[in-house]
């Protein structure tokens, strides 16, 4: 590895439906086969809730309001990717529009899950979530 190299920041979010989630299964090479949050990586000069709407609108073709910041997380995912992902919360604008798999080429496809009972395996970084007490559902939003 680049003796340079410095950790990457990603937005991930939690799109809430009820007590449900929006998750994909991956197909990228890091995480493959695991379900996780829809979010990419932030661009120059973008807020975070700014980086979770484009994110959420590329991957699904969904539009989010609401948008919230909930913590961070310090990912060191291997010996070459090392990520801060910042982790929000929004709700769907509209919850009658349908996720699409808009990059099938790094997703199988979205769903919505409920968060107390997840297929899994998950993604590395969102399976510890849970498991340090984290709730996205808490507190509720108020819409
Ligand atoms: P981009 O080119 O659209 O910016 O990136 P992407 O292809 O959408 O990136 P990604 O892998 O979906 O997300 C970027 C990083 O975010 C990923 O390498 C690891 C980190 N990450 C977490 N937790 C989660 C999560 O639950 N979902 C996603 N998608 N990424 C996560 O730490
Ligand atoms: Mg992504
Ligand atoms: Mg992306």
């Amino acid at each position: 590895m680049e003796k340079t190299a410095r950790p990457k920041v990603a937005v991930v979010v939690f799109l809430l439906e009820d007590k449900k989630v929006l998750l994909g299964r991956r197909r990228s090479t890091v995480g493959r086969d695991t379900f996780a949050l829809p979010g990419g990586h932030l661009e120059f000069g973008e807020s975070f809730a700014e980086c979770a709407a484009r994110e959420v609108k590329e991957e699904t073709g969904l539009d989010i309001e609401n948008i919230e910041f909930l913590t961070a997380t310090n990912n060191v995912v291997s010996d070459a990717l090392h990520i801060v992902a910042i982790v929000m919360r929004a709700v769907p604008a509209d919850p009658d529009q349908i996720p699409q798999n808009l990059e099938p080429e790094k997703c199988e496809g979205w769903d919505w899950y409920d968060w107390n009972n997840l297929l899994r395996p998950l993604f590395g970084p969102l399976e510890a979530m849970p498991r340090c007490g984290f709730d996205p559902l808490f507190p509720p939003i108020l819409a």
